[in-house]
């Protein structure tokens, strides 16, 4: 084991056919041998790694049998107690054999894989590995070679070159007398990408606050000054579910937009039947609360023009088919851009459905002068526990409610909430109040 203060030293020697990562600084690469037989079909054996290495660990194979490979491609990850490294292949080809199982041990000399060739005399070398203390990998420079200076590589970077239309006499080879190798090819590519980035001249925009934006930061920034809290919980929307899809089988529904909206509207106006409080203002001097005799319910909807809140007026009286009709009637309206100010106006409480972007708890904000509002995450079938302890599929929804701390306190907030998913759990409960 090496001492932990040792500095750990990365070290590429490229153009021998492996990465070498070594785990101490003061150790010494000698020679480094890829040897191999020369048929049709080669056995890649694997090299002398040094420092008197004899195993090693296969941690990583990176090509399997009948992949093509190319001279440099990666082979696989080998692990000794000393040393990282990536063998990588000599030869053009196609892979016939995988000697070993990944953490199965390698031996130095013996073969790793099997390689069909398909280039004769694809020469042999014996690649000496520096004796030199290994150093840092210097970044290569790219600066153009000597004009009619001859560019030395072997045929496998030649044609990387040319696929990347790269002019092989601007890169700088950094391999055995000025040698070309691979790596400079990819160093070279990753510089280009830099400067083809550095090239685009990104300006800043300045635009005017307007529209529906400005609506918004205008309430908003009003809605800091109340100090909201927040209310979550998880609504079985199971039964609303098939209540929806039965509807669209019979005849008078077939035709119909129904989503779970219409639901969540008149169940929230009969739970603010039961708890006015969430359906009030508070007067411009702070110190009256003013309850609201209308359930005007405001639906935040995401427009091309952004965030708008339309409203739909006196739902307390209305059917949840006449809810579905103004509903249908604002998002038609939103979609064209034709919302009347009257449609923006005069709303006492807010269902934002951001669900239908995705999403599962929220917090929500609430719009002044109004002091609560409800969002309702994306309805998902998730594993619940039944009666009998048996693990059941469940289609739940998550509502969050804020409120204004300072004239709604949480027991009413939880309460309103319990009232409101009641009725969404056993939808039936909800034509009882109509
Ligand atoms: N879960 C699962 N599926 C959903 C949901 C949820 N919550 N909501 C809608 N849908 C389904 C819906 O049932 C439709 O499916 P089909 O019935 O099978 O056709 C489909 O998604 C499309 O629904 P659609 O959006 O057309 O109609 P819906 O009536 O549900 O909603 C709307 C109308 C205007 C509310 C909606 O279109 C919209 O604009 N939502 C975004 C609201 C928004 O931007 N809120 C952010 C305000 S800021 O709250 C805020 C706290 C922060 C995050």
């Amino acid at each position: 084991m090496l001492p932990s203060r040792d500095i750990y030293t990365f070290f590429k020697h490229i153009g021998n056919s492996a990465k070498i990562i070594f785990s101490n600084k003061n150790h010494v690469v000698r020679n480094f041998y890829v040897s191999a037989n020369y048929a049709g079909q080669v056995s890649f054996k694997l090299s002398d790694i040094g420092e008197g290495i004899r195993e090693v660990t296969i941690k990583e194979w990176f090509v399997k049998v009948g992949d093509k490979v190319a001279q440099f491609d990666e082979i696989c990850e080998v692990q000794s107690d000393k040393a990282s490294v990536t063998i990588t292949s000599r030869y053009d080809g196609i892979i016939k054999k995988l000697h070993y199982k990944i953490d199965e041990m390698a031996s130095v000399g013996r073969p790793l894989v099997d390689i069909e060739t398909d280039a004769e005399g694809q020469e042999q070398e014996k690649v000496q590995v520096t004796n030199e203390e290994p150093v840092e990998e210097k970044p290569i420079e790219t600066s153009k070679n000597e004009p009619g200076m001859e560019v030395l590589c072997i045929p496998s970077v030649r044609r990387l070159a040319k696929e990347y239309k790269i002019d092989l006499s601007s890169v700088k080879g950094t391999g055995k007398a000025g040698r070309i190798l691979k790596e400079d090819i990819l160093k070279y590519l990753e510089k280009g990408a830099v400067h083809e980035v550095s090239r685009e001249v990104l300006h800043d925009k300045t635009e005017p606050i307007k529209g529906f934006q400005k609506a918004m930061f205008k309430t908003m920034t009003d809605a800091l000054k109340i100090p909201h809290f927040v209310y979550s919980d998880e609504i079985t929307v199971s039964k609303l579910s098939e209540l929806r899809r039965t509807i669209k089988t019979l005849p008078e529904g077939q035709d119909l937009k129904l989503s779970f909206m219409p639901f969540f509207i008149k169940a929230a106006s009969n739970a603010l039947q039961r708890y006015p409080v969430l359906n009030a203002t508070l007067d411009t001097s702070g110190e009256n609360i003013v309850y609201k005799g209308q359930h005007n319910i405001g639906i935040a909807m995401d427009t091309k023009a952004g965030l708008a809140v339309p409203v739909i007026k006196n739902v307390q009286k209305l059917t949840i088919i006449e809810i579905n009709n103004e509903l249908n009637r604002l998002i038609a309206s939103g979609r064209n851009g034709t919302f009347s100010p009257q449609d923006l106006s005069d709303g006492t409480f807010t269902i934002s459905n951001i669900g239908a972007i995705g999403g599962t708890y929220m917090k929500p904000i609430i719009m002044t002068p109004q002091v609560a509002i409800i969002a309702l995450g994306t309805s998902q079938v998730v594993p619940r526990f039944d009666d009998a302890n048996n693990v059941i599929p469940v289609e739940v929804l998550n509502l969050s409610g804020a409120a204004d701390h300072r004239i709604i306190d949480g027991a009413t907030m939880a309460r309103f909430v319990q009232t409101l998913k009641k009725q969404i759990q056993e939808p039936y409960l909800l034509f009882l109040n109509q």
